[in-house]
C-alpha cells in the first residue's frame, strides 16, 4: 500500500559509499585517517560501516551484511556544513559536528553524490530538532 511504501521510504533515508574520517572524539583531536565506507542514514542515525577488506565491488553487493558498524552517529543536536579549505584539501567535504563534541569529515569527489547527502543530513537534523 501507499502508506507502507511511505514507511519504507522514511525508514531508509539514504545509503552509499563515501569517504570519511573522524577528526575529533568528544573534544579530543584525532589523527586524520580517511577511509571509504558504506554509509547509511536511517532513523536519525548515520552509520559508517568498517572498511571492507574485500574489493569495493564485492563490498557493494552485500555491504551491510559483510561489514560491521564502526561509528554510529546520532544526528539529534548535530550540525552539518561544508568544510573550509583549512579542514581538507579535498573537494566537496562536509563537516559533521555531533552533540557529544565529536567531528567527522565526509567527502566524495562527485558533487552529484555528496550534495544529496548534505541535503538529507541537514533535513534529518532539522526534523529531529522539531520532534
Ligand atoms: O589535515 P592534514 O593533516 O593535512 O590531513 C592529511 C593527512 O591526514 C594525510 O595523511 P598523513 O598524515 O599520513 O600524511 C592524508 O593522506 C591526507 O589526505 C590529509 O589531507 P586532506 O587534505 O586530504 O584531508
Amino acid at each position: 500500500t501507499f502508506s507502507y511504501l511511505l514507511f519504507q521510504f522514511k525508514s531508509l533515508d539514504k545509503a552509499g559509499v563515501l569517504n570519511r574520517t573522524k577528526i575529533v572524539d568528544k573534544g579530543k583531536r584525532l589523527r586524520k585517517n580517511w577511509s571509504s565506507s558504506w554509509t547509511v542514514l536511517e532513523g536519525g542515525i548515520l552509520t559508517f560501516f568498517k572498511d571492507s577488506k574485500h574489493s569495493s565491488s564485492s563490498g557493494l553487493k552485500h555491504p551491510a551484511v559483510l561489514t560491521t558498524p564502526e561509528h554510529t552517529v546520532c544526528l539529534l543536536g548535530a550540525t552539518i556544513s561544508w568544510a573550509t579549505k583549512e579542514k581538507s584539501s579535498k573537494k566537496h567535504v562536509l563537516e559533521l559536528k555531533t552533540r557529544d563534541g565529536s567531528e567527522f569529515l565526509i567527502q566524495h569527489d562527485s558533487e552529484a553524490i555528496i550534495a544529496p547527502w548534505q541535503k538529507a543530513i541537514s533535513e534529518t537534523i532539522s526534523q529531529l530538532s522539531t520532534d
